[in-house]
């Protein structure tokens, strides 16, 4: 077998700073809300599609038998056309502990790997739309900088693109408070948090947060994007607890705990907002320049909570 035989795309991963929670459509993974995202530099998925006499992946060395990457497959099947087996081999660089969806990059990479296998000439966008079946966020995992998942009204017009701003300095300083595997799942979590009474206002709120953030970014206004994102943030945590079929927290003792440093660095002077996902741990959206002396600040405090600083990142990429 020749080198020809298969396709490697490298997809980063994306942190959201308004989030996707909740579906209008589970089956084609349409959102209730249209959601924008930051790609990061430090983590990301490469995957390898060959030629194989049946369906297999391999993720990090370790063979899985993942019934969603082989729906996933048969859906691309589908849409753009038989192909034979393949086996997929993906390299994750997203540590499970960082809390970082590495459901974006995964299913970013893959389609972008199957699609160049296939020799399908398709959009970044259309790319992003195929992607959006195997993992919402894996739309806005297909550009640089920031990107825009517009929630669409069906599988056609739902689709990430990627919003252009001017050179920010934007900077993430991750907290990997813990590195257990999550309790509840994002999709289950979402189906529950759109049993809160206040998920229409939550929905509206967005619609509102999001207009209001591309303006802060086109302006370059770091602080504005910070305080948006972290009141969008915690209003989808608050419907994780106002659920009222069976309601639950991601947080943990020690997200409270960075929480409230956050809260210390801003009155010390530091620009400093949080941002959360489906897990405890905490992303705290700042410049490049006081990243740094955010770490510091926090390694002092949290001897066993381990920091790293993360920067905006490319697009889809071919090896
Ligand atoms: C986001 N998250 O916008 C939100 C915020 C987590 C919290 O998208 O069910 O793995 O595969 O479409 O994309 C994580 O959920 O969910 C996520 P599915 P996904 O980044």
């Amino acid at each position: 077998m020749t080198e020809s035989t298969g396709q490697t795309a490298i997809a980063h991963t994306n942190i959201a700073l308004i989030k996707y929670w909740g579906k209008a459509d589970s089956a084609l993974n349409l959102p209730t809300t249209s959601s924008l995202s930051l790609t990061l530099n430090e983590y990301f998925t490469k995957t390898r599609v060959e030629e194989a006499a049946e369906d297999t992946l391999l993720i990090n060395d370790l063979p899985q038998d993942s019934q969603r990457v082989h729906d996933f497959l048969n859906v691309l099947r589908e849409e753009k056309g038989d192909f034979s087996p393949v086996k997929v081999i993906s390299e994750n660089k997203v540590p499970l502990s960082a809390g970082l969806a590495s459901s974006a990059s995964s299913f970013a990479a893959l389609t972008a790997a199957v699609a160049k296998y296939n020799g399908w000439d398709l959009s970044l966008e259309e790319l992003s739309r195929l992607a959006r079946r195997g993992s919402g966020s894996a739309t806005r995992s297909f550009f640089s900088g920031f990107a825009i998942w517009e929630k669409g009204s069906n599988d056609h017009d739902s689709f990430a693109h990627e919003f252009n701003v001017p050179d920010l300095p934007i900077a993430l300083v991750v907290c990997k408070i813990s590195g257990t595997v999550k309790k509840v799942s994002s999709s289950d979590g979402m189906r529950r948090a759109q049993t809160s009474p206040d998920y229409d206002q939550w929905v509206a709120e967005s619609a509102k947060q999001l207009d209001e953030m591309k303006q802060a970014l086109s302006q370059g206004d770091l602080d504005r994007v910070g305080q948006l994102a972290e009141a969008n943030a915690l209003a989808m945590h608050d419907l994780n607890l106002t659920a009222t079929d069976r309601r639950f927290t991601y947080f943990n003792q020690n997200t409270m705990k960075v929480l409230e440093q956050v809260k210390v660095l801003r009155e010390k002077g530091y620009l400093a907002y949080a941002t959360m996902d489906a897990g405890p741990n905490v992303k705290i959206i700042t410049n490049q320049e006081q990243a740094p002396a955010i770490k510091d600040f926090l390694v002092e405090r949290f001897r066993k909570i381990q920091f790293d600083i993360a920067t905006p990142g490319p697009g889809i990429s071919y090896e």
